[in-house]
């Protein structure tokens, strides 16, 4: 099964609004067809490996990271091609709320003498999935905080640069969020700071479509210039009924689209509203990169659920410098925000730190 989950990474950055799936044939402890989804449109995982096993798939053992499907959707549904095959024994991961929450899937592969477990390595399947089983199970998008600081916590130095406080690794890195998530979010000042492009260059993740580029514009003051109006990748201004329409018609004449959203109580864009929101356009994933006063509002309305930090070996100082997260912040300490550790990893000479914020809903 981990080698299925190795596989299904295959398909990082290609298969939205799709999950990523890796399946393995398995007949006399020997691997005779492997294969993974690439992509809507694109075979799925265990069909292409029942295709490679052939004949060999008659008696097997399948593993799938995902309950094969039971209905016709772009493709035709896998169970009948595990039944046709002649598989002995199923093992499945993670079971796929998208086709119901009865597992018909699986029911239908067992109604055909067919045995079935469900459940090895559900959790590793279940991350690796995560936008995709949020989006499915509450129509809202799973996102992301991606922050760069300095080994103290500073997000830029006192004169506001901050290229590059992370080394070449860290950023090579973040193609791969950005390749994951089907939206980019940031706020305004963060735009006019950097002027980032929020488009995936990296050849590896070459994907089919590329992310919705969001910059979040409350009061309107955001110029319609720089790379975030440029080039063919989408791009959504969020904004509220305080922007001006001037600044709205400039920014759709330079081929941005505008969304008014609510405002939050401190006269924002409301994250919650404007995450869902993107949620009912098919967004599954949505990568928030700052800057610090965005990130605040995100972590205190609770639209966060997991974060990536990147530290560099550096340390800025200044109390004129931002933090990575600005705003009021939470106090006393018993009041701060819990993360569950999900992985620490070096990148070239920078710390990457992953974990989970647990959200009810
Ligand atoms: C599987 N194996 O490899 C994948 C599955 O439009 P389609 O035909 O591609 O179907 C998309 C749905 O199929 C998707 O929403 C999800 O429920 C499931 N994905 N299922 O058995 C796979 N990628
Ligand atoms: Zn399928």
């Amino acid at each position: 099964m981990r080698r299925a989950l190795h596989l299904a990474e295959r398909g990082w950055g290609r298969v939205s609004p799709n999950p990523l799936v890796g399946a393995l044939v398995i007949r006399g402890g020997v691997v005779v067809g492997e294969g993974w989804h690439e992509g809507p449109g694109t075979a799925h995982a265990e069909v292409v490996a029942l295709g490679q096993a052939g004949s060999r798939a008659r008696g097997s053992t399948l593993f799938s990271s995902l309950e094969p499907c039971d209905r016709y959707g772009r493709t035709p549904p896998c169970t009948r091609a595990v039944i046709e095959a002649g598989v002995a024994r199923v093992v499945v991961a993670a079971s796929d709320p998208h086709l119901g929450p009865a597992e018909p899937g699986i029911a239908e592969l067992r109604a055909a003498g067919i045995e079935v477990a469900v459940g090895l390595l559900r959790e590793e399947a279940e991350w690796q999935n995560a936008a995709f089983l949020t989006h499915v199970r509450t129509g809202l998008p799973a996102v992301t905080l991606k922050m760069a600081m300095s080994l103290d916590g500073r997000s830029a130095a006192r004169d506001g640069s901050s290229r590059w406080i992370t080394g070449e690794e860290a950023r090579a890195d973040v193609q791969r969020l950005r390749a994951w998530a089907d939206a980019i979010v940031v706020g305004a000042g963060t735009a006019v700071a950097d002027d980032p492009a929020l488009t995936v260059r990296d050849p590896r993740f070459a994907s089919a479509s590329a992310p919705l580029r969001v910059v979040v514009s409350a009061s309107g003051r955001l110029p319609a210039t720089g790379h975030l109006f440029e080039g063919p990748e989408p791009t959504l201004v969020a904004t509220t009924e305080r922007s001006p329409d001037h600044s709205r018609s400039d920014w759709e004449a330079a081929g941005a689209e505008v969304q008014v959203c609510e405002a939050d109580a401190t006269g924002g864009v409301s994250l919650p509203a404007l995450v869902a929101a993107l949620g009912k356009r098919d967004v599954q994933g949505v990568l928030l990169e700052g800057g610090p006063t965005l990130a605040w509002s995100a972590i205190r309305d609770g639209v966060v659920d997991r974060v990536v930090f990147y530290l560099a070996p550096i340390l800025l100082g200044g109390t004129q410098a931002p933090s990575a997260v600005e705003g009021a912040g939470f106090a006393p300490i018993a009041a701060a925000l819990r993360l569950t550790p999900r992985s620490m990893d070096r990148l070239g000479e920078d710390l990457r730190w992953e974990g989970d914020v647990h959200r009810h809903r």
